[in-house]
């Protein structure tokens, strides 16, 4: 897809940095840029930068549309990009594969598509204690529309999903089982094939928040048991505004459609509307048409890696910040510490200080992470705080970043007079 070469090499942070242009940003500090925030968004490497300005200089024009030889081309690489997103997890079939904004509009897609018209009143819906707000908040206006249930698997105390729990919700016969693969709070990899394996023997549908492990590990939709996964492109390299929907091809057709109006429709008369086939029945409006073309770029670069390399980066950086954080006084982990139930996201608290003031002082130490509720707010309040902060990993960090995170944590301890 759009050109670019395919390269075979190893995960190495520091020599990765050179094909990320935002690296080469000076920090206040004076100090290189050490980005722990990637479980927000990930930075683009210049692929996926020029992806996008390639097809808006040489490619672009509206999809689905146009018999002209421009508009033919946006399309093929704009489908293009669509073969690639399956081919990249696994899909049987582009078919499967719906544009979105993001994994919260994917999940609202399911909620309100898929929920409204097989959820009623007697139903129960479930999801974790683990999850993002985009795989609560849409449940939870669901059966407040329908009336159905909603319950909530408890976590335990080291943050991983109490899966006795989740048996005895499932001996209830849930509609709906939603649940993240991972959690962007904790870094909480769960049990996912056993979880939708769990799920679906109850006659659940299942749907998997795929938000913080598509990025970051190899994930195949047809050997996950799932019935829908939700994911965002910036997470994974790619631009901001385009997400994926992939559900089982039986399930999107028999879907009523989310948005309606242009592209969507096979006939509009006066008075109704017949709608289009799979993928395109979800696809209201003019689709994130150049951000597609830089997601493929996107895989392209990713899959020029390896999935498993990008996995056992992260997994020896988990190794090395847990050790390295857990050994400092006043600093608490959240989260397993196993490195194979845990992602690259580390979330701690520094006792007597603020998450927000940790922040704001690794800050202007060159460090940028994430403090607050990371849209996970139950989560918090089950661990009994309001916030953490979080660095978070991908492959363009290294041993050197969690350096710089530490010494920023002994600085911010002076700063606070509790080193
Ligand atoms: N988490 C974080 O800092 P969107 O915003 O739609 O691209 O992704 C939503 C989302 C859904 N599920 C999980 C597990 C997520 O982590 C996120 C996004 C970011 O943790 C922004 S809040």
């Amino acid at each position: 897809m759009v050109g670019l070469q395919h390269r075979s090499r190893a995960v190495t942070g520091a020599a990765l940095r050179a094909d990320f242009p935002v690296f080469e940003r000076p920090t206040a500090s004076g100090r290189r840029l050490v980005y722990l925030d990637s479980a927000a968004s990930a930075q683009k490497p210049r692929a996926v930068i020029e992806a996008l300005a390639q097809t808006y200089a040489h490619h672009y024009a509206n999809v689905h549309r146009g018999i002209y030889e421009l508009s033919v081309d946006a399309d093929a690489r704009y489908e293009g990009a669509r073969r690639s997103v399956a081919a990249f997890i696994g899909a049987d079939s582009p078919r499967e594969i719906v544009f979105v904004r993001n994994a919260t509009e994917a999940i609202n897609l399911v909620a309100f598509s898929f929920g409204r018209s097989n959820v009623g009143r007697d139903d129960l819906v479930v999801t974790t204690e683990l999850e993002h707000h985009a795989n609560l908040v849409p449940w939870q206006q669901l059966c407040a529309a329908t009336g159905a249930t909603l319950a909530h698997v408890r976590s335990t105390d080291d943050g991983k999903l109490d899966l006795d729990d989740l048996r005895s919700h499932l001996e209830r016969g849930p509609k709906i089982l939603a649940v993240s693969h991972v959690s962007n709070a904790l870094g909480t990899i769960n049990p996912i094939a056993e979880v939708t394996g769990l799920g679906r023997a109850a006659g659940a549908t299942v749907v998997v928040d795929a938000a913080q492990s598509v990025p970051h590990m190899p994930l195949n939709v047809a050997e996950l048991g799932a019935d829908f996964v939700a994911f965002s492109g910036h997470k994974m390299l790619g631009p901001s505004g385009i997400g994926v929907l992939w559900g089982r091809r039986a399930l999107l057709d028999a879907m009523p459609p989310f948005l309606t109006g242009g592209s969507m429709i096979r006939r509009v008369t006066l008075d109704g509307a017949e709608w289009n086939e799979v993928p395109w029945k979800f696809e209201a409006g003019t689709p994130a048409i150049a951000e597609a073309t830089g997601l493929a770029a996107a895989i392209d670069y990713l899959e020029g890696i390896g999935m498993d390399g990008v996995r056992a980066h992260e997994r020896e950086l988990f190794i090395a910040a847990w050790s390295r954080l857990g050994n400092m006084p006043g600093v608490r982990l959240l989260g397993p510490d196993d490195p194979d139930e845990h992602a690259g996201v580390i979330s701690f608290v520094l006792d007597g200080i603020h998450p927000h003031d940790v922040a704001t002082i690794l800050d202007r130490e060159g460090v940028a992470v994430r403090a607050g509720h990371h849209c996970a707010q139950p989560l918090m309040d089950r661990h009994g705080v309001p916030a953490t902060t979080r660095a978070s990993f991908y492959l363009y960090n290294d041993h050197d970043d969690i350096e710089r995170l530490a010494d920023a944590i002994v600085a911010t301890q002076r700063v606070f007079g509790t080193a």
